[in-house]
């Protein structure tokens, strides 16, 4: 299997995130990334790669092109208002709820901070935009290489992606790789395609992106949003909308749910791909599904990621892995890679 990773994941490096109502250290950090590199090269896949610049065009097909613009401009401005702002990490603190305006672009940093998030939990920092557009090159570089005929291939960056919506970052992440490599699989001959997440928290960016869309089904195990992050959406009785009605299956998950409640959910994902006709399968790899994990509630093992992987092999499809969450970083390595481990074996 090949692996796209990203070089200058690094440069995005937050210092603290809101959390539970206190600034604490970020729990998205380089060393998990650098963890999944290492077991990589103990247990190695296939060729580890490192990608060109992304596709600037698809980039503007998944996210707006105010967003981007924000995105690629938001440091400098952050710190042309306060030079002290160099060595501290933008966080947003004000955002428009119902009833307020969005199609306005405010002049004031502070508010299109807002306007473009809906969490304080995702600092920006000096290398995101670099990072996030290495990271979005390599999912789009996985998903060309399964296209081109490889059986899988893996997207390993950070930041996160499956929480970015077409205008909004959150959740830790900026720019939707999953989206992208859907995207990719589309524009390189799919007719349909899948995103399946795996991650403990419902992917709602990518659910955002493709809710109208009849051409790729989302369906995600998660967290139930009653009581898990991201809270406002994530039920399971958002199926989609207009043309894509019917392409959307979220499945929440208590607290507390093992393996074997877990897998049954994944049947029943996985029927649902099966279903639709899906040419191709995203997924989004999350493993803080673990019981270990910091910030969240199941209970897989690391055992329990060699079954994922061998099941999603079992399912036939030209699969691009994207790298999510998973923050026991001294396990990330072992889990993610058992996964692709399972698959290949
Ligand atoms: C709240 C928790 C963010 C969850 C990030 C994540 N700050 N998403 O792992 O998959
Ligand atoms: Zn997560």
């Amino acid at each position: 299997m090949h692996t796209y990773h990203n070089p200058i994941h690094a440069q995005h490096a937050g210092q603290k995130e809101m959390y539970r109502g206190h600034l604490v250290p970020c729990h998205e950090v380089p060393d998990r990334v650098d963890h999944v590199l290492a077991e990589l090269r103990r247990r190695p896949l296939g060729p580890l790669l490192t990608p060109a610049d992304p596709d600037e065009a698809q980039l503007a097909c998944i996210h707006t092109p105010r967003y981007l613009d924000f995105l690629a401009h938001a440091w400098d401005e952050w710190v042309a208002l306060d030079t002290a702002h160099a060595h501290q990490d933008a966080l947003p603190s004000v955002w428009p709820t119902r009833g307020f305006r969005s199609d306005v672009l405010p002049a004031n940093f502070a508010a299109r901070m807002g306007l473009f998030s809906y969490d304080a939990g995702t600092p920006l920092t000096a290398g995101t935009w670099a990072a996030a557009r290495a990271g979005a090159a390599c999912a789009q570089h996985a998903a060309r290489t399964v296209a081109g005929g490889e059986r899988a291939a893996f997207a390993l960056s950070r930041p996160p992606g499956h929480h970015a919506g077409p205008d909004f970052f959150g959740g830790y992440c900026f720019l939707n790789n999953a989206a992208l490599a859907a995207q990719t699989l589309l524009e390189q001959g799919a007719a349909r395609v899948a995103v399946l997440d795996v991650d403990y928290h419902h992917g709602n960016g990518t659910q955002t992106i493709f809710y109208q869309r009849a051409d790729v089904l989302t369906v995600s195990l998660h967290g139930d949003p009653h009581t898990e992050y991201p809270f406002f959406l994530g039920y399971a009785d958002e199926r989609g909308e207009a043309d894509g009605l019917g392409c959307n299956l979220n499945l929440p998950l208590p607290r507390g749910t093992d393996f074997t409640l877990w897998s049954a959910a994944l049947e029943h994902a996985l029927t649902a791909v099966t279903r639709f006709g899906a040419q191709g399968l995203v997924v989004s790899l999350g493993v803080d599904t673990f019981e270990g994990d910091p910030i969240s509630g199941f209970r897989l093992q690391s055992s329990d990621y060699l079954r994922l992987g061998e099941r999603l092999r079992h399912a036939g499809l030209p699969t691009v892995f994207v790298f999510e969450g998973g923050y026991a970083v001294a396990e990330v390595g072992l889990n993610a890679v058992n996964v692709l481990a399972g698959f290949e074996s």
